[in-house]
């Protein structure tokens, strides 16, 4: 695996015509603002470029991929994976691509190699971050579409730059982003301002049902799947609500765990600076940042809150 700088991957894509971009399961803001940015900036070099559908696209984010997306690559596509740390994290439909990815650019440094090149950079808030000094890079003048796009990305991986990950850069892509023309009030509205009433309601029951470990700095909450049906939430209300946790006072580190279709325990762990997220789920297999991430464990919901109950506090 050839580990590439900024200036090298510039190059190489500029090199190259043909492209598709991939994104993760339960696409969010960064990977689809990532995708769609980076499409745009291609095409506007007269490159021929598509995002590959994602069949798990939610209404918030589907209307920045809007003319951009194909069913499926053709042969002699170049594949590119944008803010996928792993091959696990692709939707199903996928898999028999995994083998064929060209490239990966991410910004999650736990990531595991799964193309014969990548372009990481891990003090990245957002992968958005990385594609908008590529496109600059390639020379792409950028439009009002690329830059709401790559703000879309920056925004939401940083919490609407609330969260430890917010760097300087992160401010600069964003200040560059808005003078562009991004239109920054409407999506900070969409993305930030707006809840649908499941969500509150949601939100409700988890403070209903938290429970505190460790003097309180632990929060730990599971969520069966029969409240989020009952409650009506969508995947786009679920999209922070791991993050709501980590907000009550007192609390360091916090766990939701949900039950998926498959019948695994999907776990997201919120940490505040000093504690590790990303080692918590390491240790179960999974990974992501210091701040923010993720496992999946295949054990019942009381098994999988006693094991990461145990493990949370010691990083
Ligand atoms: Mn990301």
């Amino acid at each position: 695996m050839t580990e590439l700088s900024r200036i090298d991957c510039a190059n190489w894509l500029l090199a190259r015509d043909h492209f598709v971009l991939l994104t993760h399961r339960k696409p969010d803001g960064d990977t689809v603002g990532s995708a769609a940015g980076l499409c745009r900036g291609l095409r506007s070099l007269g490159k021929t470029a598509h995002v590959l559908y994602n069949p798990e696209i939610t209404p918030l984010y589907a209307p920045l991929l809007e003319g951009l997306t194909k069913d499926a690559p053709e042969d002699g596509d170049i594949l590119v994976a944008v803010d996928v740390a792993a091959d696990t994290m692709f939707p199903r439909s996928y898999d028999h691509l995994k083998n064929s990815i060209d490239l990966r650019i991410d910004h999650h440094g736990s990531g595991r190699e799964y193309t014969p090149r990548e372009l990481v950079e891990s003090d990245s808030a957002a992968c958005a971050e990385i594609i908008w000094e590529l496109l600059l890079d390639m020379g792409v003048d950028p439009d009002e579409k690329m830059a709401e796009a790559i703000y879309v990305g920056v925004s939401t991986d940083t919490g609407c730059f609330r969260f430890a990950n917010t760097t300087a850069h992160t401010f600069d892509v964003a200040g560059d982003c808005a003078a562009v023309g991004a239109d920054i009030y409407n999506w900070n509205q969409k993305l930030f301002d707006t809840k649908s009433l499941p969500k509150l309601r949601l939100q409700g029951w988890i403070i209903d049902h938290v429970q505190f470990l460790e003097d309180g700095k632990l929060a730990i909450c599971c969520l069966p799947r029969s409240v989020e049906e009952e409650i009506g939430v969508s995947e786009d209300d679920m999209n922070d609500i791991s993050s709501f946790l980590r907000s009550i006072e007192g609390v360091r580190m916090s766990a939701l765990l949900r039950e998926t279709e498959e019948g695994r325990i999907k776990i997201s762990v919120r940490a505040i600076p000093g504690s590790n997220a990303a080692a918590v789920c390491e240790a179960f297999g999974g990974g992501g940042h210091a701040g923010a991430a993720g496992c999946n464990l295949r054990m019942t919901m009381t098994e999988a809150a006693e094991a990461i109950g145990k493990v949370v506090l010691s990083y």
